[in-house]
């Protein structure tokens, strides 16, 4: 079996003056095999591993022993002996859910870290695929920009030297992992076991955020004349000269395997596959349309809407830098907060879509937000899939601050990284925190003006496209 080690945060200092430098041993039964990840030098109370381990036990396992258990043991790496952090485990059954991957490709599982002592201190990130093997590349995830790794190591990063033959076997060959391998299909029967424990995603998110995208104090009902109860039953308002609109109160900052998951009885020849991207403003939205256009146009049908409050520019920029076909763009002046047309009132944008759809036959639908604060997500109605892209400029503390656009998209650009330097931002930082604030899930570094990162993002869209309609070009 296959797992992926995440991170773990906020775990204890067991060397109290020294930073920690911790590692994570991980086996199902200690005396059959334990795994081993690096240690992260850096680490200390918040390490960051994103290692793929192999874990071995014996065949038949989570079917013998419903108590059967995932195990990760965290050590800090000490001069003279190295000591026991705390200890996280996870039901084997719970951990693979069986099913197909295409359809729930993330299982990333947050648990609780215990003490020796038996009290409870720190999380740890873990992601087993529901197979108990990792079937796409890794480098598809966008888990890191660090390129130190060779395409065969990133399918398998063996937990000990002896494994490596093995590690370079293709994906095929479900004897990969030898005799204690589990054959996917026979975890399927283990999805319906119920189990209680600590399998919750209360990450306390308490420490050092500053969640200051949840000021967004609007007077909702009191005093303030200016915001009123509509017909729907929802809190209206208006402000700096804008359409009445309403907004969802946010209560956290938001959960990837939380996020709203795609409509089921999409029919794409109504509408095609809509991508949507949003992200504050200035932070590449309209250079990452121009791109995708450029990268896709030749295989796919595309058209694309643009939004703007109170211009059509983004629209007039694709035009001018013929991104496609001058009528197969439209531009969108919402005239209200940039949010509403994609999540309260989205048929300002529907309208256009399924027209454009229907005109050109297209394959995929690309739709820019305007540019919002970090609020802002797209509605599932309206998205198929959901790109959300911060740039590197506001600093790196942007990530963890989280909010829906972070944490929920399917997928988290981080662009301008020719810019990190320049304005301090330490994308050592950013990619921990987007890991951590995403539970996992995929973000990609990327310089969308300079095509770099493109053809990756375009990756995560077409194996979407792919899974969802199930068409395929070559
Ligand atoms: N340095 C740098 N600038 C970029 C990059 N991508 C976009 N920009 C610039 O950032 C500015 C805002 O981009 P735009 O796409 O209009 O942002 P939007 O408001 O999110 O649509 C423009 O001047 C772009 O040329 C990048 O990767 N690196
Ligand atoms: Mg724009």
């Amino acid at each position: 079996m296959e797992v992926m080690i995440i991170s773990a945060q906020n775990l204890k200092n067991v060397k109290h003056i020294h930073k920690m430098r911790p590692y994570a041993e991980v086996y199902v039964e200690r005396h059959v095999h334990v795994a081993r990840t690096a240690v992260d030098d850096r680490g200390d109370t918040d390490p960051t591993w994103n290692e793929v381990v192999t874990v071995k036990f014996h065949d038949g396992l989570p079917e013998s022993d419903v108590m059967a258990a995932l195990n990760v043991d965290i050590y800090a790496r000490g001069r003279v002996r190295d000591k026991l952090v705390g200890s996280a485990r996870v039901l084997l059954c719970d951990a693979l859910k069986g099913g197909d991957p295409a359809d729930n490709p993330i299982q990333c599982t947050t648990v609780r870290v215990w003490r020796e002592s038996g009290r409870p201190q720190g999380m740890v990130h873990l992601w087993v695929p529901p197979t108990g093997r990792f079937l796409m590349r890794r480098e598809s995830l966008s888990f890191s920009i660090k390129e130190e790794v060779g395409p065969e190591e990133e399918m398998v990063v063996a937990s000990s030297p002896e494994e490596e033959e093995e590690t370079v076997a293709p994906p095929e060959d479900k004897a990969v992992a030898g005799g204690g391998a589990i054959p996917s299909p026979s975890m399927a029967s283990h999805a319906d076991h119920t189990h209680t424990h600590d399998h919750d995603h209360d990450h306390d998110h308490t420490h050092d955020h500053d969640h200051d995208h949840h000021h967004h104090h609007h007077p909702h009902g009191d005093s303030d004349s200016k915001s009123w109860v509509g017909p729907d039953g929802r809190v209206y308002h208006s402000h700096d000269g804008l359409a009445p609109h309403s907004h969802e109160p946010i209560y956290s900052p938001g959960f990837f395997n939380r996020r709203a998951p795609p409509l089921v009885n999409r029919d794409f020849n109504e509408r095609a596959f809509t991508v949507g991207i949003g992200g504050p403003v200035g932070t590449g939205k309209t250079a990452l349309m121009l791109a995708l256009c450029e990268y896709l146009r030749d295989k796919y049908s595309l058209a694309a809407v643009t939004n703007d409050i109170f211009t059509k520019e983004d629209g007039e920029f694709l035009v001018k830098h013929k991104a496609l076909p001058e009528e197969r763009i439209r531009a969108v002046e919402t005239g209200g907060c940039p949010h509403a047309a994609i999540r309260e009132d989205i048929s300002i944008n529907l309208g256009p879509l399924e027209e454009l759809s229907n005109l050109f036959k297209a394959d995929i639908l690309l739709c820019e937000s305007g540019g919002d604060n970090l609020a802002a997500n797209f509605s599932r109605e309206l998205a198929d899939y959901i790109i959300y892209i911060i740039d590197v400029s506001g600093g790196d503390k942007i990530p963890r601050k989280g909010g829906p656009g972070i944490t929920q998209a399917d997928l988290l650009v981080i662009n301008k990284t020719d810019l990190a330097q320049a304005v301090g931002a330490d994308l050592g930082v950013m990619e921990r925190d987007a890991l951590r604030m995403r539970d996992g899930g995929p973000f990609v570094f990327a310089q969308v003006k300079h095509k770099i990162g493109v053809q990756e993002i375009a990756n995560h869209i077409i194996q979407t496209w792919e899974s969802a309609t199930g068409k395929k070009r070559h």
